[in-house]
């Protein structure tokens, strides 16, 4: 009697990746090559310490998009952004970047075999987000310049070469975004009272609307959130109604004086009955650091904006409400600014000898 081989076993994963997921709100066909890295799908987190400073019975929950693949939401978008280009025939994909889009493109691109070349403000990515982009295999290029300057010389690259641009004004990356509202929605099982948001080049705003208002349609939530969108006080365009020549925040992800996408982010925040408003730096690390010591959530500065603003409008907030704070990225993207900040317990020089490491801890 011969043995039969064994079976082989196709791996079924859990979670399909955000495209299959919700293929049937997106723009892809059965043709559409599925470049994915298992992306979507992040957790929803109660953070009771940050609802217990509103007080009022109000439940606050953290999307923490920081866990994709390459640590951002920016993911969500390039997974769509690069399978289309690549549906298209596309060889070569362009971005212009404060960081995080440049580490979710490089590694989606090369996923996907495509060449991919970013330009980052000089000085201005955190180490993480650099790492990732040359590790991954981008041919990056230091723009003597800020994040509004590289993407105008971008913008004029992908229509002069062949060359897609996945910067968020290709449409497919927001079709990818808007899936994290889907999942919140999916979770909650309705909407939000407030979404509050970090707010850069307001991509992000405008697909988290997209995502709520097409569940909505579909009959999945019977509301819709106020949009609360938040940027830098040294980065508020949206805020002030004027462009910014040369913005300055210690969160660097949302260093950004011209918006790609502004008069969009003033339609979600008209037909949300939202706010936009600034927050400080101080503002910003003090939630930066709230997260991370009463929560045990590691986000990057950008990323707690979100929480900052929350906290600096905690009386607007009503009574009961359900609110979601957006965290787009993982704090081991900027582990410079994290060893900075003040108030750290960090003995140096200790002898490896047990009365020294007791003393040192005040046994
Ligand atoms: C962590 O990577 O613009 O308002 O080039 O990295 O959609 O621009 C990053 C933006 C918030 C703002 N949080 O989102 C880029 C880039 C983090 C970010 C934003 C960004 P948008």
């Amino acid at each position: 009697m011969t043995l039969s081989p064994p079976k082989t076993q196709t791996k079924q994963y859990s979670w399909p990746g955000l495209i299959e997921a919700y293929r049937h709100y997106l723009p892809v066909t059965e043709s559409t090559p599925v470049i994915t890295l298992y992306e979507g799908n992040t957790p929803l987190i109660p953070v009771p310490y940050i609802a217990a400073q509103i007080g009022r019975q109000v439940q606050v929950f953290v999307k923490y998009d920081g866990l994709n693949p390459t640590g951002s939401f920016k993911d969500r978008g390039m997974t769509l952004a690069i399978s289309k280009a690549k549906q298209a025939g596309a060889r070569a994909v362009v971005c212009a970047s404060t960081g995080n889009t440049s580490a979710s493109a490089a590694a989606y691109a090369r996923r996907g075999g495509l060449r991919v070349f970013v330009l980052i403000p000089d000085g201005y990515v955190a180490l993480g987000k650099l790492a990732q982009a040359l590790l991954y295999g981008a041919e990056v290029l230091s723009i003597q310049g800020n994040f509004d300057q590289a993407l105008n010389v971008v913008k004029q690259m992908a229509e002069q070469y062949p060359v897609t641009l996945v910067n968020s004004l290709n449409p497919f990356r927001l079709e990818g975004q808007k899936t994290a509202a889907f999942e919140v929605v999916d979770t909650l099982g309705n909407a939000p009272d407030w979404l509050c948001i970090p707010v850069g080049n307001a991509g992000n705003v405008t697909a988290y609307w997209m995502g709520f208002c097409q569940y909505h349609e579909a009959g999945n939530c019977d509301r819709l959130p106020r949009m609360m969108g938040f940027q830098a006080v040294g980065a508020a365009p949206i805020v002030t109604g004027k462009a910014v020549a040369h913005p300055d925040t210690v969160a660097t992800a949302i260093r950004i004086g011209n918006p790609a996408n502004w008069q969009r982010a003033i339609a979600v925040r008209e037909a949300s009955q939202g706010e936009f408003r600034a927050v400080t730096d101080a503002e910003i690390l003090t939630a930066y650091q709230m997260l991370a010591t009463q929560e045990g959530i590691f986000c990057e500065p950008a990323s707690a904006a979100s929480v900052a603003g929350l906290l600096k409008l905690k009386d607007q907030v009503p009574t009961g409400a359900t609110v979601v704070c957006v965290l787009t990225g993982n704090g081991l993207k900027d582990p410079e600014t994290a060893i900075q900040q003040p108030g750290q317990q960090f003995h140096k020089c200790i002898k490896p000898e047990l009365t020294e490491v007791a003393q040192v801890l005040g046994f």
